[in-house]
């Protein structure tokens, strides 16, 4: 499948500087910063910078060092907030059944309450 990815959406905005943002961790090629609808005492988001609109585009086309450098980054985010002491829950929606709102591909990291079950 390709994928179009559209520069106008608000992560984009937000990489270009033109919506502001507060940055938990910026590395070279991911961003963290808190999700605006919070859904848990910590929701963090984190993006990587290149244009990728979910998942699956982003495993097929990053480069090998976007890859390690997300998926480090979003360790580093759970260390730095000392997430490992209760626990968190990593989410990444893609498409129209998961409801993705925002198409850039962006991974949701949630503590600070019990999360419950997600699947039985
Ligand atoms: O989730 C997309 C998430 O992006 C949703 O939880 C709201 C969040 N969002 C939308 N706009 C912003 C801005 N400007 N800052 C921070 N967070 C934002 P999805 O997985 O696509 O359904």
């Amino acid at each position: 499948m390709g994928y179009q990815y559209d520069d106008q959406n608000i992560f984009a905005k937000i990489l270009r500087g033109e919506i502001p943002s507060e940055p938990l961790l910026e590395t070279e090629h991911a961003l963290a910063f808190e999700d605006i609808r919070p859904q848990a005492p910590t929701h963090v988001l984190v993006i990587p910078k290149g244009p990728y609109v979910c998942y699956d585009h982003f495993a097929q086309e990053a480069t090998d060092a976007e890859i390690v450098d997300f998926t480090r980054a979003v360790g580093e985010v759970c260390r730095r907030l000392g997430l490992e002491r209760s626990g968190w829950r990593l989410i990444a929606n893609a498409g129209a059944d998961a409801v993705q709102e925002v198409p850039h591909m962006h991974v949701h990291i949630l503590a600070g309450r019990p999360l419950g079950r997600m699947l039985e």
